[in-house]
């Protein structure tokens, strides 16, 4: 495998813990990935990804940025591509998603943060993740509490630019989202230096409704009765779609989607018959978060579906691309990327309608419901959620935890007792 080190030692980061990081993950994914009998093949492509992961992604990024292109780090769903695509920019998805960061980022938020935004802090002042120090411009939004103070903390030491979110879903909120975005399209054009023409946003809005179509395809075969490919795997895709380059997420997604269309086919299971059908609901898996896969998936249990923006929230819905002019296109975008159903609004009864609806579609037998520790947001929304699926007659298991394996013990034995409970 290529040295790397030149290359995060240019980037001004800390090898020698980044060096601790490097040594750890492969464990980990080895213990959680590796061990899986069964895989599809196409999952060769992500476990490659994986094994480089600071490595093959950072450098195609350099590369692109010293022939003139600019990457847009960004941590939250709302945030739409399609206009830093269309000024020829790239996107990078930057929410941190491991303990290792977290220490770190308590050095600048308060322990009681949740640890998403503690990770993704810590990666930056750590100086631990090559992504971190490739962006060119941060842009963060006004979700949670903790991500807008956090974004204060680092745009200290990064150019940060905040997109206002509007806390509700009026016609006057959407209106008002659409004019954030034509701000932002402002912001990425100073940037680049490039300006973003009805053309060029069309052409992006294509993209990247190609790979949500792609991504789509891979969840429509997790509804199936034969389950074709494990949660776990699902969630690599899904986690590394937030990074990789879209045409080649979306190449590569179909590619397994055929696969799997074809298990289907063949009735290629890689849990035996009778498994329980779980639903993960909740807070985003950052990458490396795959814990609850892994615990569900090892007590007994499927996932089948995430009700996460490292899930559905990411790909369902597409921009109409029937819009010709700049307007009407921003208007598009925005009313698509408003439809995307996070505890940070208020009312929130799209998302009871999704967990519900998804519940149906994926055909699960359970929902178990998780939030970050910390996350006011999804933590009050466990209430309303729970009622919901008790109402509709599905067993629902709430679960707070966080990116520590200090609770896997405590959690194994709660999701067992659950999936047994399930018959
Ligand atoms: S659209 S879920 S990506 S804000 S950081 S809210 S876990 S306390 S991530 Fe999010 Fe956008 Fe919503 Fe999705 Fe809670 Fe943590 Fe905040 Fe979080």
């Amino acid at each position: 495998m290529t040295d790397r080190h030149p290359m995060w030692e240019s980037l001004g980061m800390d090898l020698e813990n980044h060096d601790n990081l490097c040594a750890v993950l492969p464990m980990a994914f080895g213990d959680t990935y590796l061990s899986q009998e069964n895989r599809p093949e196409g999952m060769a492509f992500w476990d490659m990804v994986v094994s480089d992961i600071h490595g093959i992604r950072p450098a195609e990024l350099i590369e692109a940025q010293e022939s003139g292109q600019k990457v847009i780090g960004t941590f939250c769903v709302y945030v739409p591509d399609e206009v830093v695509v269309a000024a020829n920019a790239i996107v990078t998805g930057l929410c941190g998603g491991s303990q290792f960061w977290v220490p770190d980022g308590e050095k600048y938020l308060p322990k009681d943060t949740c640890p998403l935004v503690k990770a993704s802090v810590g990666a930056r002042f750590g100086r631990t993740c090559p992504f971190f120090r490739i962006a060119d411009l941060f842009v963060g939004e006004t979700t949670c509490d903790g991500k807008k103070k956090a974004y204060e903390i680092l745009a200290q030491d990064a150019p940060t630019y905040v997109m206002d979110m509007p806390q509700m879903k009026r016609a006057k909120d959407v209106a008002k989202w659409a004019d954030e975005i034509r701000d932002f399209k402002g912001v990425v054009e100073e940037l680049t230096g490039n300006e973003v023409t009805a053309e060029t946003l069309g052409a992006a809005i294509k993209l990247i409704n190609d790979k949500r179509r792609a991504l789509a395809r891979v969840y429509d075969c997790r509804k199936n009765k034969v389950i074709p490919i494990s949660g776990k795997d699902a969630l690599l895709m899904m986690q590394i779609a937030f990074f990789d380059d879209p045409a080649r997420c979306a190449e590569m997604c179909n590619k397994l989607a055929d696969e799997l269309e074809q298990r289907i086919a063949d009735g290629v299971s890689v849990f035996p018959e009778g498994t329980k059908r779980i639903m993960i609901a909740g807070t985003p898996m950052a990458i490396p978060n795959w814990k609850m896969h892994h615990i569900v998936e090892t007590c007994g249990g499927a996932v089948v579906v995430e009700e996460a923006c490292t899930g559905t929230r990411y790909f369902e819905k597409l921009v109409d691309e029937t819009q010709t002019t700049l307007d009407g296109q921003i208007e598009a975008i925005a009313e698509r990327y408003m439809g995307i159903n996070c505890a940070c609004f208020t009312p929130n009864e799209g998302r009871v309608d999704d967990v519900l609806r998804l519940a149906k579609e994926y055909q699960v037998d359970g929902v178990i419901d998780v939030n970050l520790k910390f996350c006011g947001l999804y933590n009050t929304e466990k209430r309303t959620i729970g009622a919901a699926c008790e109402e509709a007659g599905i067993p629902y298991l709430g679960i707070e935890t966080d990116y520590d394996d200090a609770d896997a013990g405590q959690l194994r034995t709660r999701i067992e007792a659950f999936i047994e409970m399930l018959g």
